[in-house]
């Protein structure tokens, strides 16, 4: 058996659930209404979420891919030899996996606000990689991050690793906050290795975000399920349709739920009215150039910038050193 026993799971006080849900009612009372992408990655949501990573018109996740494969070598080089590798929400942890070798990994650090996914990460990780410690952090990073002491318990540099554009879902106010927040994490070895979506042209955006299959529109209407079974409200996801724009002055792709009549919605003891065609706003997806994803990590304090791309430059990944 490992000298460091089996993964154990840190629960960051999964911030009381019920302030995550006061937020979330709130949020439905607002005009417009608002709900956090956090709450669509039910068990519903994550499938739903890997199908849309399938889908032809949606880009991101093969073009991110097609860089780490391409560039692995190069990009590995920039990091520290054996290393903690912090993932930030990371799921199933498998876009994880193909780096640990090639960056001589020590010890892996799931980080999610989902304990299911954690226990499915430290179960796959330590299956393949017995020479690995696995620790999985239950945590939400909406909210500040805290990860100084478990970082701590081992004197390994840290590379703290953001894929997938996740980082689309903040404003970026709050993505800088969150880059600070990383960078603080980091000793002078550290690194964050992240990819970001980058600004292309309308109808590849849009398309990315309404597929032709409904995938992306299941998805999004999977949200008041959610909201149902958390709340006790009564959203019918029929009578709402999905809507994607892109905001090319917020630089955003834009997701909506627009109610298709005049409608009053229970939500627990209180009800909420929609007019026809009123939106509710369930997340927002940024889109950077390299340039601006540069001025933002430098803004966060990071110092030297490594980038690399895919050739039309769709897709933008990012190793920054404090
Ligand atoms: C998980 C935030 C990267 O914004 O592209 C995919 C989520 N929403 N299709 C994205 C999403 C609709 C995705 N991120």
């Amino acid at each position: 058996p490992a000298p460091w026993g089996p993964p154990s799971i840190v629960v960051d006080a999964v911030e009381d659930r019920a302030s995550q849900l006061a937020a979330l009612r709130a949020g439905l009372f607002e005009h417009p209404a608002q709900i956090s992408p956090k709450f669509f990655y039910d068990a519903q949501g994550c499938a739903l979420y890997s199908a849309i990573c399938e889908l032809q018109e949606y880009y991101p996740t093969r073009t991110e891919a097609a860089i780490f494969d391409r560039y692995r070598g190069a990009i590995a080089r920039r990091l520290p030899r054996g290393a903690q590798w912090v993932d930030l929400g990371c799921g199933d942890g498998a876009k994880s996996w193909p780096w640990l070798e090639p960056v001589g990994a020590r010890r892996w650090l799931g980080v999610d606000i989902s304990p299911q996914w954690l226990r499915i990460s430290l179960d796959a990780g330590t299956g393949r990689f017995p020479d690995v410690e696995f620790v999985g952090v239950a945590t939400d990073f909406t909210k500040p991050l805290r990860l100084q002491r478990v970082l701590r318990r081992s004197p390994a540099p840290a590379v703290f690793f953001y894929p997938g554009s996740s980082i689309g879902n903040f404003t970026p106010a709050e993505a800088l906050v969150l880059l600070r927040s990383v960078r603080e994490h980091l000793g002078a070895d550290g690194r964050l290795l992240i990819g970001v979506d980058g600004v292309k042209e309308r109808h590849v955006l849009e398309a990315a975000y309404d597929d032709a299959l409904g995938v992306t529109a299941a998805f999004n209407l999977n949200v008041l399920r959610v909201v149902n079974r958390e709340l006790g409200a009564d959203f019918d996801p029929r009578r709402f349709a999905h809507r994607a724009v892109f905001n090319p002055h917020a630089g955003r792709i834009e997701m909506h739920l627009v109610s298709r009549e005049a409608q009053t919605v229970r939500i627990g003891h209180d009800e909420r009215h929609f007019d026809d065609g009123e939106a509710v706003v369930t997340e927002y997806s940024y889109k950077y150039t390299a340039q601006s994803f540069s001025a933002l990590l430098r803004d966060a304090g990071f110092g030297a910038l490594q980038h690399w791309s895919d050739d039309r430059e769709w897709f933008h990944v990012f190793v920054a050193a404090p």
